[in-house]
């Protein structure tokens, strides 16, 4: 037991085997009864787990239940000795501290302690320290460190234990998030506009130049990723044995299918590998960048142009909270497997519950999707500027304009290819967005991030003289005449009363 431990007064743990195991059978057959009770309670409560949810391994409430039996049912407290006055997420950052020793032992002072000490987030920080990608899920991330650990530590978790009347909002909340289903009335708005066999003259005139997303159909039909990535055994012979990049590791796209078939959790690891074609080439000739994206004058930077073009694999409840893309591009995103539901923001309207730091430079959105999903969607019910939305299938595309904020969060077992790019529409805003004071923290996918803009302007003007002053005298006029307009409706408006009057 580390020193810094004893003030608080521990148990050490009964190690009595047939007693524990006894104990083991009761706490089962209690754990049966208590999870019928608690299908009835969800069902009553309007939200549906999903059909592979974790039979909890304790059963903590929210804090509000506390109110049908009194605060002293609580045996968070006792169980903490001192360390009682701090938040759960204080405490748990502490406990983040400790190595998997420590925690096992700290496991073993108290049900308090334990409930803790088994958070399966911190686990999976060790785990994801201590053997990176080279792991194999085994259901939790604190059975996966013991099967990847050599070392002998004291808490075998080869046993649960139930623990009963812990009352905590915060891991409440981490467990409802990582099991909830999406309810049908977070999916039903679907308002994006739907193209089939749109002209590339109507996709620069309705969506690209006035800047608004479109959902397209049928662009990549012929795509052979569409038949070929949605088997996975294909997949696993191709690049089974290949890295992937998945949130802060590299892992083996086989162990991440392992990983993905069990995962329960509410931010699952997700991949999203910038390198895909330079590792797998056959990706890269599974797909066709689509007539209306072919333009991309990133291009003129050859091998120095920012990181452009994803593959995105991940299970259902994986997915991007609330961003904007990089360096001011524009992006499409296809799905070729699965499907993804998308919530988009205009660029002057920020997301309920994100804050963008005001140089622009961090976005921090500290909810996860599923989360966001339950204490902000309802807020933009009123909104007069209302999120575009949609359920994108296999299959379709959707255009994401620049600086649109968007959330996707997957609803099956997802692959999809993304590629952000700089056609003329929007050649001068990443040029502006480049040459930015503090380009060093917002230019970002390139490690030049400050010499960037001289030689992005410099190559274009080689490859295509002239277009960068075309296109400021184009975007002047525009502008112009757009300011003339608006001095008119000044001049027929009375601003102070809120509404208008012709003053004719
Ligand atoms: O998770 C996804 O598919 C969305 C990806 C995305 O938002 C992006 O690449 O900017």
């Amino acid at each position: 037991m580390p020193s810094a431990f004893h003030p608080l007064n521990l148990h050490t743990k009964n190690n009595n085997k047939k007693k524990r195991r006894k104990t083991i059978q009761k706490q089962q057959q209690q754990r049966e009864e208590e999870e019928e009770e608690e299908e009835d309670d969800e069902e009553s409560v309007g939200f549906e787990l999903k059909s592979s949810c974790s039979s909890r391994t304790h059963h903590i409430q929210p804090l509000g239940n506390l109110l049908l039996v009194g605060p002293s049912a609580n045996i968070r407290n006792p169980g903490l000795g001192s360390l009682h006055v701090l938040p759960d997420d204080i405490l748990l950052d502490l406990l983040s501290l400790l190595s998997a020793k420590e925690l096992s032992i700290l496991s073993t002072a108290s049900r308090s302690f334990f409930v803790f000490a088994t958070h399966d987030p911190l686990w999976r920080s060790l785990v994801l320290r201590e053997f990176q990608g080279d792991f194999v899920f085994s259901g939790s991330w604190r059975s996966t460190y013991f099967s990847s650990s050599s070392s002998n530590c004291p808490d075998s978790p080869s046993s649960t234990i139930l623990v009963n009347n812990f009352y905590s909002d915060y891991l409440f909340q981490s467990w409802l998030c990582a099991n909830l289903k999406m309810k049908p009335e977070w999916l039903r708005r679907d308002n994006i506009p739907r193209r089939r066999g749109l002209s590339m003259e109507e996709f620069v005139r309705c969506f690209e130049e006035p800047n608004k997303p479109v959902l397209l159909e049928g662009c990549i039909d012929s795509w052979p990723a569409l038949r070929k990535w949605t088997c996975r055994g294909h997949l696993v012979r191709v690049c089974g044995d290949v890295k992937f990049t998945a949130g802060p590791v590299e892992m083996k796209l086989d162990s991440y299918f392992r990983y993905a078939d069990k995962v329960k959790e509410e931010r699952p690891l997700y991949v999203f590998d910038p390198k895909f074609v330079e590792k797998v080439p056959e990706l890269g000739s599974g797909y066709e960048v689509p007539l209306y994206f072919k333009e991309d004058m990133f291009s003129v930077l050859g091998e120095e142009r920012p990181d452009f073009r994803w593959i995105i694999i991940g299970p259902a409840g994986s997915g991007s909270s609330f961003h904007v893309d990089p360096n001011s591009t524009s992006a499409w995103n296809a799905v070729i497997k699965g499907s993804k539901k998308w919530v988009m923001f205009p660029p002057e309207v920020v997301p309920p519950g994100v804050h963008p730091s005001p140089d622009g430079a961090e976005v921090a959105c500290p909810v996860s999707i599923t989360e966001w999903f339950m204490n902000f969607y309802g807020a933009c019910e009123n909104w007069k500027k209302r999120p575009v939305e949609c359920v994108c299938k296999a299959g379709e595309v959707v255009f994401v304009p620049n600086g649109w904020w968007h959330l996707v969060i997957n609803l099956e077992d997802s692959i999809a290819i993304t590629q952000n790019y700089v056609s003329r529409r929007n050649l001068l805003n990443v040029l502006d967005f480049l040459k930015k004071p503090n380009a060093s923290e917002l230019v970002s996918g390139t490690s030049d991030r400050v010499n960037i803009h001289c030689k992005f302007r410099s190559a274009i003007e080689t490859a295509f003289p002239g277009t960068i002053d075309k296109l400021t005298l184009e975007a002047q006029t525009k502008m112009a005449t757009q300011q003339k307009k608006q001095s008119f409706w000044n001049s027929v408006t009375d601003s102070n009363v809120g509404g208008f009057k012709f003053s004719f």
